[in-house]
């Protein structure tokens, strides 16, 4: 039976496991709250980046002694594996806690039975606390585990109407100073940023992080299949992050770095590139998330494709009328095709709004 204060302890343990966002992968993102026996908090950590300790270990280590007897918060199923470090299942045995309540279970095989290793202990060991909190905060790399491919997350900032630019073309600045400075920190929690031709073409985007201290900076993508849109001296060529140009492949594309040029196969149907080529070629460079920045084609082609696991929209209070809309052709031609979707979050970004949803479970 879940009590409140097991609810307060994993809550902590959720808030504690998002520090690590932008940091971990291709890891997890990990948060761990240790009671001793009476009910006091004794160690508080989180997995703080590939290859260091988990979050049980700093933890118990911040518990020491007085975790004997106690109970282990942990927002993912302790590890039974020996990879980077020791089986966290072994080390909450060694250290004489009691029970382990944990959100989500792991689905990487190499990683998972901890549960089981610490039932056999004599440890009673509960899943599920919070794991709709928790599976949000770690929804990168369960998604990855899960699917074999990163997460993707498409973000577009558009008038209330919908349009990403006037009749025009202009489009600098339609959401606010506060949205673009959150996604600076959406950038900073993906591995990669993915951009098309037209976006690379019309705004010769940087792409990096700013204004946020200690960020790592994502992997720059340019979907450019016919090797067109990014010139030499393209901002995205800059040495501020590595950058992968994606391209046909029998594309020319002398004119770029030989290092930056990803050749991929064309899609089967569109004029495009094949978009889970891309995304394995991202997985097997370690990318577990991948920040979809439009524009409005690239969009379409990866909505068509059901590889939008989220969206996030920002919307300014200002109306555009005849612009382009957000979202090209997304091979949606009939209301019962439409792709519906879950709100997740409504947060007002300065005088926008901003807006979390999620493809429908139906
Ligand atoms: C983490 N941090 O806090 C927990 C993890 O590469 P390794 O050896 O560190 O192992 C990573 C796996 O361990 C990971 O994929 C996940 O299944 C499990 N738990 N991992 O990086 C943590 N608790
Ligand atoms: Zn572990």
């Amino acid at each position: 039976m879940d009590t409140a204060a097991d609810t307060t302890a994993m809550r902590r343990a959720i808030t504690l496991a998002a520090r690590g966002l932008g940091s971990t992968s291709p890891n997890p993102v990990v948060g761990c709250v240790v009671l001793d026996a009476s009910g006091q908090t004794v160690g508080e950590g989180f997995h703080q980046r590939a290859g260091g300790p988990h979050a049980e270990i700093h933890a118990l280590r911040a518990a020491g002694g007085t975790a004997r007897g106690g109970t282990a918060y942990v927002t993912l199923e302790p590890c039974n594996h020996t990879g980077r470090t020791g089986p966290c299942a072994q080390a909450l045995i060694e250290a004489g806690i009691a029970r382990v309540v944990y959100a989500v279970g792991d689905p990487n095989a190499q990683a998972a039975g901890g549960a089981e290793t610490l039932r056999a202990a004599g440890i009673k060991a509960e899943a599920g606390l919070l794991a709709e909190e928790a599976e949000a905060v770690n929804a990168a790399w369960l998604t990855s585990v899960r699917l074999g491919r990163p997460h993707v997350t498409w973000k577009y900032a558009a008038s209330l109407d919908g349009r990403v630019a006037a009749a025009d073309a202009t489009s600098r600045w339609i959401s606010s100073a506060e949205s673009r400075a959150d996604v600076h920190r959406l950038r900073a929690e993906a591995d990669a940023v993915v951009v098309g031709s037209g976006t690379a073409r019309a705004d010769d985007p940087q792409l990096g992080v700013r204004g946020i201290d200690g960020a790592v900076q994502p992997l720059r993508v340019v979907v450019d299949t016919r090797a067109t849109a990014v010139r030499p001296g393209a901002r995205v060529l800059d040495a501020g992050a590595p950058t992968l140009i994606a391209v046909a492949d029998d594309a020319d594309s002398r004119h770029l770095p030989g290092e930056a040029v990803l050749r991929l196969p064309r899609a089967a149907t569109g004029p495009g590139l094949d978009l889970p080529a891309l995304l394995a070629a991202l997985h097997a460079r370690g990318v577990r998330s991948v920040l979809l920045e439009g524009g409005p084609v690239l969009a379409g082609a990866f909505i068509a494709a059901g590889l939008v696991d989220k969206v996030v929209g920002y919307l300014a209070p200002v109306l555009l009328g005849a612009g382009p809309a957000a979202l090209a052709d997304a091979g949606i031609s009939t209301l019962t095709e439409a792709l519906r979707l879950d709100v997740t979050e409504t947060v007002r970004i300065g005088p926008d709004l901003r807006v979390t949803a999620v493809p429908g479970s139906a």
